[in-house]
């Protein structure tokens, strides 16, 4: 019997170089992995069933790489991902590890750091068209501060904008197909970080100059870091027309960037997203920014992969049972679930339309008397994650 929670190249899942090639370095301990080279990472993950890998410029080409030396890397990149079929659907630069982004990329305050910023990130974008990528994530992780005097807020938002209209400047002139992919995060490398969560960022991107060019990608540790509901973070993303990347890993609320197994920690909120994101069809890259703990070696690292896909497909089905289950369909009518698609002004905004909702006397003892029903729901729920529906 084939195996149902086996991922295949259509399921869209997707790694990030710096993810399965993750050494397990963190703040208090070295590297316990070896390095994982590119060729060979895209031969396990297309060997797993994974669709596509994602690389920062410099996962792939070690910063101050010669040309050369370049030239080489890519060959074998891309002898790999023809012998494999794997898709590189996302690029992205890195504007974090070297010291000269110290006191940030895009917003530092030296403009020389800035014009730098850009023009790695122009390359970056040529070598990740020259790939395939149609979407760039823009991960600000130096853009923030410490010292809270040593930079004006507005200013530096700003500095932001004026990179991101350079950067669909440069793929306008240049004629790719390449959206823009915002991922806030609240703090970390940062003491703060700029554009912290979704909603900072979903407005940041309505002053731009291509507003449709730059969308979200939101990750779920990210989100949860500020205590916030990730579901609804995407949901808003959703209906804003703005999600165009996701970053799927685990946290626990208060804890460090934890970039766990996805559905490791938080399971339900795990299953809530999934279900949006199988409900709604979304048909973007089920992208996995996660890491193996550090206890592990190379084969737990792709039990890790493994895993992260197995969960998202055992919880895909699992939203299938939820939509199908005849007794969730029926406790989702007595919460009066689709009657919130009803508008509240059915005859829309003019002065009739306000007349009608002035001259409504609704029947306040009734409605102050009603109940909702929620409980039931919400433990019918419960019952299909833990597996006895
Ligand atoms: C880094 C960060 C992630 C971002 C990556 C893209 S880099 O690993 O922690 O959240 O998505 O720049
Ligand atoms: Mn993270
Ligand atoms: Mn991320």
């Amino acid at each position: 019997m084939t195996d149902p929670y086996e991922p295949r190249p259509e399921h869209h899942f997707t790694f990030g170089l710096w993810t399965v090639g993750n050494r397990g370095r963190d703040p208090f301990g070295l590297e316990v992995r070896p390095v994982l080279d590119p060729g060979e990472a895209v031969h396990c993950l297309a060997d797993l069933g994974a669709y596509g890998v994602n690389f920062h410029d410099d996962d792939l080409v070690p910063f101050g790489s010669s040309p050369a030396a370049r030239e080489a890397i890519l060959t074998r990149f891309r002898a790999a991902l023809d012998a494999t079929g794997l898709h590189v659907p996302m690029a992205t630069t890195n504007l974090f590890s070297q010291p000269v982004f110290r006191d940030g990329a895009f917003t530092a305050n030296d403009p020389d750091v800035r014009r730098f910023a850009v023009r790695k990130t122009f390359e970056a974008i040529d070598l990740g068209a020259s790939l395939g990528a149609g979407v760039y994530v823009m991960w600000g992780g130096r853009e923030g501060m410490e010292c809270e005097a040593a930079k004006d807020v507005r200013l530096a938002l700003d500095r932001y904008k004026e990179a991101l209209d350079l950067c669909c400047a440069f793929v306008r002139d240049r004629g790719y197909d390449v959206r823009f992919a915002l991922e806030p995060k609240p703090n970390e490398p940062r003491g703060d970080m700029f554009l912290p969560t979704v909603g900072h960022a979903l407005a940041f991107i309505e002053t731009l100059e291509w507003p449709e060019m730059v969308g979200l990608n939101p990750e779920l540790a990210h989100e949860t870091m500020s205590g916030l509901n990730f579901t609804h973070a995407v949901a808003q993303t959703l209906w804003h027309g703005k999600l165009f990347h996701i970053d799927l890993n685990a946290q626990r609320i208060g804890r460090y960037d934890q970039d766990f197994r996805f559905g490791s920690e938080g399971i339900r909120d795990a299953f809530n997203l999934v279900r949006l994101l199988e409900d709604a069809a979304w048909d973007g890259m089920r992208h996995f920014d996660a890491h193996a703990y550090r206890t592990e070696d190379t084969a737990g690292v792709w039990e890790f992969a493994r895993g992260c896909m197995r969960t998202y497909l055992i919880l895909a089905d699992k939203a299938r049972r939820f939509r199908e289950d005849p007794e969730i369909r029926a406790a989702l009518q007595d919460v009066e679930a689709a009657r919130l698609a009803e508008p509240t002004s059915p005859a829309g905004l003019g002065a009739d339309a306000l007349a009608a909702v002035q001259a409504e006397v609704p029947d306040l003892t009734a409605l102050q008397a009603k109940s909702y029903a929620h409980e039931r729901l919400d433990q019918l729920s419960l019952e299909i994650l833990l597996g006895v529906r």
